[in-house]
């Protein structure tokens, strides 16, 4: 790929830039201070769960160097830094006592970033449910909703006016179709029925924890953060465009739908046929509360292809180290469809980035394909945003290199490079980029 102009002053004034990570891929600290287990916990100690057999016990041991690296952040030139809490070190049981000592982490943590004037996007759900609630059916249990509601409330009434924006979940399409569909991820289920129904309940709980924390004090922006995609026919044949069109409707309109539109999309349901989900009357309207932003998660295009074996994406850019198609037309793409067909919010691009088998060399990471990527990706939403897309900011997935779920610490997608024997972190030059484009664009 070659590197293409952008610049930040194309954008807003008030544009947010940031980076992104989330608890279990960089906190570590796994059991300190109270922390009850996680099913990403539980699911790294199963055999062959994780493709390195690592865990996430020390991982960048955030927990304990979240100082340092909010000086990084802040060497960065971001205005934002988005983050999630780990329910189970806040609530270690997923319901009942709190942990005081939980919540003086990410009290802790605001106050660093407060100090260095970097706004919090905090998710409160990046996939660790308290094991404790997983016992009890996790998320294929309904009750698991009202006790994500519960535990909304408290963190919106605890830091909802220290938090800039709150997101519900991130990526629901992974927990439901990763869990619990293929068993790729925690907590490991391979069962079709299963993943719709717990679609359908993590939908819920989305719609009861922004009900929760509307009613509770502070003045932080509420929404969700869906991880989404263009669906393209690998040919013109029919068999093809119906693999496209199916595919569209499980992933982007499954969640969109019930959101905007207080439905499930026809063409998904019919597909589901008995593993459609129970839906009990009034859940639309529990789902569909206003937002105040949707993240939008962009990493690759679905190539849809029904031949066996499957015709491979066309990838004239090339691939990523997770084999992804680098395709950053399909975020002008994804994002006027998305306008075209819902009444959206604010949104935000709350991830975005490549992963690279990065190595430091002499002090420094060459990473030059990574700087590419960002840019082509930047100047393809610079394009939805001149058509009209109301895009408010863009976070780089991923501040730091870290436990990359079943692929473990084999996949780096950082701009700051971790050395897990040693835990020093070195500036990728796509950091220095970032951190100069940034700085360029100042206002
Ligand atoms: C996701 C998650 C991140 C991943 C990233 C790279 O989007 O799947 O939010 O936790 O690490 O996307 O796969």
């Amino acid at each position: 790929m070659k590197p293409i102009s952008v610049s930040a002053r194309q954008f807003p004034g008030d544009f947010v830039w940031g980076t992104a990570t989330s608890a279990f891929q960089i906190e570590g600290a796994s059991s300190a201070d109270g922390k009850g287990p996680s099913i990403w916990d539980s699911f790294c100690t199963r055999p062959g769960a994780i493709k390195d057999g690592s865990d996430g016990k020390v991982a960048c041991d955030h927990y304990h160097r979240y100082r340092e690296d909010v000086d990084l952040l802040s060497d960065l030139n971001v205005d934002a830094y988005r983050f999630s809490m780990a329910w189970p070190r806040v609530q270690p049981c997923g319901k009942g006592a709190w942990n005081e000592a939980g919540f003086g982490f990410y009290d802790r943590l605001l106050d660093a970033l407060a100090e260095k004037r970097i706004d919090a996007h905090m998710t409160l759900y990046h996939w660790d449910l308290p094991q404790a609630l997983q016992d009890e059916g996790g998320w294929l249990n309904r009750d698991t909703a009202h006790r994500f509601a519960d535990y909304a409330y408290e963190v919106k009434r605890r830091f909802g006016d220290r938090i800039a924006a709150i997101a519900t979940h991130n990526e629901p399409w992974c927990t439901a179709n990763l869990g619990y569909g293929n068993a790729q991820f925690a907590p490991g289920v391979a069962d079709l029925k299963q993943s719709v129904q717990v679609s359908h309940h993590l939908l819920v709980s989305h719609g009861l924890a922004m009900q929760a924390m509307r009613a509770a004090p502070g003045s932080a922006r509420l929404g969700i953060v869906l991880n989404q995609w263009t669906a393209d026919p690998a040919t013109d044949s029919e068999a093809d465009r119906a693999l496209a069109e199916w595919e569209y409707a499980r992933s982007v309109q499954w969640f969109m739908d019930p959101i905007f539109k207080k439905r499930y999309p026809e063409l998904a349901l019919q597909g589901y046929g008995a593993d459609a989900p129970q839906v009990q009357a009034g859940d639309f309207d529990i789902i569909a509360q206003p937002l105040d932003f949707l993240g939008c998660n962009y990493y690759f295009r679905a190539w849809c292809s029904a031949e066996d074996p499957p015709r491979p994406a066309p990838a004239p850019l090339g691939t990523t180290d997770m084999d992804w198609e680098i395709y950053p037309e399909g975020l002008p793409e994804l994002l006027l469809k998305l306008k075209a067909e819902y009444p959206l919010p604010p949104l935000y691009i709350t991830e975005n980035g490549m992963a690279r088998a990065d190595a430091v060399e002499n002090g420094s990471v060459r990473d030059p394909e990574r700087i590419a990527f960002v840019q082509a990706h930047l100047a393809a939403l610079h394009r939805a945003m001149c058509e009209g897309v109301d895009v408010r900011g863009y976070f780089l997935w991923s501040l730091l290199d870290n436990f990359e779920w079943n692929s473990g610490y084999a996949k780096r997608f950082g701009i700051v490079h971790v050395d897990y024997q040693t835990q020093r972190r070195t500036l990728k030059d796509s950091a220095r980029w970032y951190r100069d484009f940034l700085a360029h664009g100042a206002r």
